[in-house]
């Protein structure tokens, strides 16, 4: 392997649309993170870039539909992202932005070099246009039916039901977002990027070269080079971005994925006017985090301008991880079907790390991932509060205890001890080897064995009996607990910086780097601790409870949105409606029907009479919860057996497409009997 002398770390730049949630966390900033802290605890030269991406047509969509300035839009949500990241502690050495100054002086001389030595072709093409809006149509701005899999919904550039990539002109029964209109083909003139001549070089530099790539990033740019690659639009119409800066390009702007990697650059100029030996020296590392719908912008088409321009490094490992789902469902901004990082940071104070550790546990390393926040109590409960929060709360509570928290000296080491003490530097290696290669989860597991080694070894020693038979050996025992923690200070420093500062606290005991991790005399005899309070605490079930009633909220509104109108039945005749007995009726006692799962039996007040109705709603109502609701009955309903109750009557339901069921009934309460006509 190549050494080199320093790092560039940088992690995807989000979309300032919107706020960031537990996918992005997972996929790119939590990994980046750990990466970046490690690499500092080692004393490495590292920089870990951020900011946000505030281009593109993602945010002008939003802009329109909250009626406000694109610009709005990206001033509330980069402040929003910025600081949950802040409060989060990615440690970011700068958090810059896409709509700085510096960002679009460098993006746009980046385009003019590559411009001016003809490393683009440009090429006039017809693309949809709205007439009405008087605009040409961005892929995204242009909806219709998938020609894959007939949803309805698919967008020019993708269809998000299917996962296929399309052409806008792919879609059946296209139209405008701006007008509803079917829009008519234009041309236009853009600068393309011929990925297809550089297809021999990243041949070789890829697949030759970077053969240690995760297998799920090779294999992708295998595929695309395999497919054979065509040149790429780097330009739009849109009025949102950076102009072109050449001439003929007015009203257009730079393709968003021209800017953003760019935007590492303009963010590495922003934070020191030494950018060009983290950019231009070919002993600087640079390694992106991303997730991987990201990869073909990362590994082809930013390396590709990189090579045109000729005086940057290239990526030396794209990292990119599979995404993270919840409860089941793929996470999604537009639907709220997600974790976002600032309600977290409400919801949990103190708890960054038990989530970053639920995280990196669960990473979608290798494969699509699912968060559940049953698996986030059972992280918490059963592993950093059982094992880790344990182990280091024993250790400090018997120092306190038998010694009044002055840290004992060591007498001779049994063999265990020693095998004990021992553990910690093959653990060392252990992580050593996991982060090197970027397998973070393994590398946090590695991590938690030595808070399992300190377990074991207190609960094998059982110092609380000991200490009334040999005194002594318990110092021993002591003085060998305490050194396991203070090595637990350090090997959780990358993944768990908040619980690592916070146990340092506790004892009272200094920051020290990667490399005295393994030694067996960093706490020393006579040091005085603290009284020390419990690292982590349980997390009750009526908190997750809330979290998860929060998300069948979500779920419930978006049923209710989604659903698709079915069409209308044929007309009949007044005398047809007239025969509907249709009536007020109040339920006044309702109970599950046994063995079956979608029947309840009602006892509706009618006004006319009391009667039992058998109804198909238990998957939507809890019997209790009903009682007292009034209801819209179909009286004159000839009664029907089900499941040998005598139902008499219907209750009249309003159901979306997707079976989702509301009562039907009148505005005020009204007096039972009273007809609905
Ligand atoms: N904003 C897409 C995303 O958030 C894009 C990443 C840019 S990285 C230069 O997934
Ligand atoms: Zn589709």
């Amino acid at each position: 392997m190549k050494n080199f002398k320093r790092t560039l770390i940088t992690s995807a730049l989000p979309y300032a649309n919107g706020p960031v949630h537990i996918g992005h966390l997972a996929g790119v900033y939590v990994p980046a993170d750990i990466y970046a802290r490690y690499l500092r605890l080692k004393g490495e030269e590292v920089a870990f870039i951020g900011g946000s991406d505030e281009h593109g047509v993602p945010i002008t969509l939003k802009a329109k539909k909250e009626g406000i300035t694109p610009q709005d839009v990206v001033d509330k949500y980069h402040g929003m992202i910025k600081d949950s990241f802040e409060k989060f502690g990615i440690s970011f050495d700068v958090y810059s932005r896409t709509s700085a100054k510096i960002h679009h002086e460098t993006a746009s001389e980046i385009f003019k070099t590559l411009h001016d030595k003809g490393a683009f072709i440009e090429q006039t093409s017809e693309q949809f246009f709205d007439e009405e809006a008087k605009q040409f149509l961005a892929d995204r701005y242009i909806t219709g039916t998938c020609p894959k899999c007939n949803y309805e919904k698919a967008y020019g550039d993708q269809c998000e039901s299917c996962g296929s990539t399309l052409n806008a002109t792919d879609l059946i029964d296209p139209k405008s977002v701006l007008s509803g209109n079917k829009p008519v083909m234009r041309q236009t003139k853009h600068w393309f990027l011929p990925l297809d001549q550089y297809e021999p070089w990243l041949r070789e530099w890829i697949l030759e070269e970077h053969k240690e790539w995760k297998p799920n990033v090779y294999g992708q740019c295998k595929s695309w080079i395999d497919g054979g690659l065509n040149p790429r639009a780097v330009t739009r119409d849109l009025d949102w971005g950076i102009p072109v800066p050449v001439e003929g390009g007015e009203g257009k702007v730079l393709y968003v994925w021209f800017d953003a990697p760019i935007g590492y650059i303009s963010a590495t100029k922003e934070w020191t006017p030494d950018w060009t030996k983290w950019w231009k020296d070919p002993e600087t590392k640079l390694v992106h985090f991303i997730g991987k719908d990201n990869i073909v912008f990362h590994c082809i088409i930013f390396p590709v301008v990189l090579k045109a321009e000729g005086s940057y490094i290239l990526p030396e490992n794209v990292p990119a991880n599979e995404f993270l789902n919840l409860e089941g469902d793929k996470i999604s901004t537009s639907r709220n079907w997600a974790v976002w990082l600032h309600e977290y940071l409400e919801d949990f104070p103190g708890k960054e790390d038990v989530l970053k550790y639920t995280l990196t546990a669960n990473a979608p390393e290798t494969k699509d991932n699912d968060f559940t926040w049953k698996d986030f109590q059972t992280r918490n409960n059963s592993e950093l509060v059982a094992i880790f929060g344990n182990f280091v709360n024993r250790a400090l509570v018997l120092t306190d205890k038998y010694y009044d928290g002055i840290v004992p000296e060591a007498g001779e080491l049994t063999e265990y001890d020693q095998q004990t003490l021992n553990e910690i530097g093959n653990l060392k290696k252990e992580v050593e080897k996991s982060i090197d290669t970027y397998h973070f989860r393994e590398g946090l597991k590695s991590a938690m064995e030595l808070a399992r080694l300190g377990n074991k070894y207190l609960a094998d020693m059982e110092p609380w009996k000991v200490v009334k038979t040999d005194p002594e050996r318990v110092k021993t025992i002591m003085n060998t607990a305490l050194q396991i923690t203070a090595n637990l200070t350090i090997v959780f420093e990358p993944f768990l910086p908040f619980t690592t500062d916070k146990l340092r606290g506790f004892m009272n005991f200094e920051k020290l780097d990667w490399h005295q991790l393994g030694r067996t005399d960093l706490i020393k005899g006579g040091h005085k601790i603290k009284t020390p309070e419990l690292l982590f605490e349980k997390i009750e079930d009526e908190a997750i409870q809330a979290q998860v009633d929060k998300l069948l909220a979500t779920k419930k509104v978006n049923e209710l949105e989604q659903a698709e109108v079915n069409p209308p039945k044929d007309n009949i005749e007044y005398e047809d409606f007239a025969k509907l007995d249709i009536r007020i009726g109040t339920i006044i006692a309702a109970e599950k029907v046994a063995k079956t799962k979608k029947l309840l039996k009602l006892t509706i007040d009618t006004g006319i009479d009391k009667r039992t109705v058998v109804s198909g709603i238990a998957e939507y109502f809890e019997p209790e919860k009903i009682i007292g609701q009034q209801v819209s009955i179909l009286v004159n309903l000839a009664p029907k057996i089900l499941k040998g109750i005598e139902s008499q009557g219907m209750i009249l339901m309003a159901e979306n497409g997707d079976g989702a069921l509301v009562f039907v009934t009148a505005e005020n309460k009204i007096k039972e009997g009273s007809e609905i006509r």
